[in-house]
């Protein structure tokens, strides 16, 4: 059936169909860089899984997260609307829900078309209201804004507490053993990094050396609820299993997957089966470890005879960091291997590599095998797949997120005319041309530690991308009135969202 047909026979019927319509699976890598993987030019590392994804499926190269770190992509990337609107940033492992229940999401637009949904894997979007009752309901949470289902970390890897949440529990909770945590100041009596740095089985910067569980010491205070702590060698294959159950579960459903891979973000703790796989030391093992999990993943589509109705997006949530707080030699074992894949920055960064990350879309039979230069954003992803559901949007809906299903499946190279890019500043592309703003206030200094270019400045930035990729050569002065016509869109994108496009 050709796309034309195909979408024609989904608008004809009433939404009972919806047994027609794909599975939908956004597979959101943490922290994973431009140049991190084979399909797009890594060679220290193989990732025969996802390139396998890329030689099948549409592979875009310039693609971004909405913005520099996590918690604002995620915002963005649920309910298609810019972190900055809601002043999303990094959040701490105890900060309420950030997403206010109520405010249209995509889980949820996936839910009204009749699909079962799911979170499997990182959350960082804060739960509850106030601070989140770890011994009792944690409520609101993803099953509040959209999700049918929900198995996650609250927040990162390297943040208390370090245990998994299923539902509006904490998972294998002893309720004789409560957990307790605490941000400002140590709580209980286990050991610190500080303290006791021969627990560890590897060291970390003061940041990153507070409550140590399982070997490794963590931001934050905790103690208590011993049995439900997870083990970061195991993580992956846990999350696999959830995936599993939860695809046998709604095979027939359909459903939407959001599966938010643990890996490559620091800790870097990988199973041991993947230990010692490349020279990189545990950066380049841990993307080896993602790549298996992408394997797992295919496997488990086909044992369930799902895998020719799946529309798979594989992406990251910001660009690459090598040293991110821990002692795992990631900079030095790196070698030559680029991370940014040739751009400049990384995570945080204003640079292109903080937000331009790898994007694939697979959906065999339907997107043909390829690439694409399409400027797109994932804040799109939303009104995207709406429109492949048929799904309106209602006026409040996705404010910041444009259509653009034709350039996901590859049926025109065109995407975004403007888009913006969020860091520590704000971002803005016009197709090659981009705009970085001024930073007014200090750079936060565990950013200035980084060996990451920051990308910020005191003075406008231009950069003309065609052929300064690297954004070297600052043409600012030289183009006053470029740089003053893309102020005014940026001020008015910040001003007023546009599902429509920027229109002047
Ligand atoms: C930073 C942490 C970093 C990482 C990041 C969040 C310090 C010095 N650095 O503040 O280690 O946790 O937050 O990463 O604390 S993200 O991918 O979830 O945005
Ligand atoms: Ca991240």
């Amino acid at each position: 059936m050709t796309w034309v047909v195909f979408l024609t026979a989904c608008n004809a019927v009433n939404k009972k169909s919806s047994e027609h319509w794909p599975n939908v699976i956004v597979v959101y890598v943490d922290d994973l860089g431009y140049g991190d993987l084979g399909c797009y030019g890594a060679t220290a590392v193989k990732t025969p899984n996802v390139d396998q994804l890329a030689a099948q499926g549409l592979r875009f190269t310039d693609a971004h997260a909405t913005a520099a770190t996590c918690t604002p992509s995620r915002f963005s990337l649920l309910t298609g609307s810019y972190a900055f609107r809601n002043n999303a940033a990094i959040l701490p492992g105890d900060a309420p829900l950030l997403i206010r229940p109520g405010t249209p999401t995509m889980p949820g637009m996936f839910q009204r078309s009749g699909y079962k949904t799911a979170v499997i894997g990182k959350w960082h979007l804060g739960l509850g209201n106030g601070t989140p009752d770890w011994n009792g309901t944690l409520k609101p949470g993803p099953l509040e804004v959209g999700f049918n289902y929900s198995f996650i970390i609250p927040a990162t890897l390297d943040r208390v507490p370090t245990v998994y949440v299923e539902d509006h529990k904490v998972a294998n909770l002893d309720p004789s053993d409560p957990i307790k945590v605490d941000y400002q100041k140590k709580i209980g009596d286990w050991p610190t990094g500080l303290e006791r740095p021969d627990l560890l089985k590897f060291g970390a910067d003061t940041q990153h050396s507070n409550t140590i569980t399982d070997g490794i010491s963590r931001i934050g205070y905790m103690t208590g609820g011993k049995a439900a702590l997870w083990k970061d060698e195991e993580m992956a294959d846990r999350l696999i299993r959830k995936t599993d159950t939860f695809i046998a579960k709604n095979r027939k459903a359909p459903f939407f997957l959001y599966f938010s891979f643990t890996d490559i973000h620091v800790p870097r703790d990988p199973a041991p089966r993947f230990k010692g796989k490349t020279k990189m030391g545990s950066r380049g093992d841990a993307i080896v470890q993602m790549d298996g999990s992408v394997g797992a993943l295919m496997k488990i589509l086909e044992k369930y005879g799902v895998a020719d109705n799946t529309l798979i997006v594989f992406t990251s949530d910001n660009g690459g960091v090598l040293d991110d707080g821990y002692s795992d030699d990631a900079v030095r074992l790196a070698g030559t291997h680029d991370p940014a894949g040739g751009l400049s920055g990384g995570k945080y960064s204003a640079y292109e590599a903080g937000t331009r990350v790898p994007a694939i879309l697979w959906w065999p039979g339907r997107i043909e095998p390829g690439t694409s230069a399409a400027m797109i954003s994932q804040v799109d992803l939303y009104a995207s797949f709406a429109a492949l559901l048929g799904e309106p949007l209602q006026a409040n809906e996705a404010p910041d997120s444009e259509n653009m299903l034709e350039a996901l499946l590859g049926r025109t190279a065109k995407g975004r005319r403007v888009m913006l890019e969020e860091s520590f500043t704000m971002a803005l592309r016009e197709g090659q041309w981009k705009y970085i703003a001024p930073r007014s206030g200090a750079t936060p200094g565990w950013l200035q530690n980084k060996t990451i270019p920051t990308g910020l400045s005191g003075r406008p930035q231009l950069y003309d991308l065609a052929g300064d990729i690297k954004e070297q050569n600052n043409q600012a002065a030289a183009d006053p009135q470029r740089v003053a016509g893309m102020q005014k869109i940026l001020e008015d994108l910040l001003q007023k969202p546009t599902r429509k496009g920027y229109v002047p």
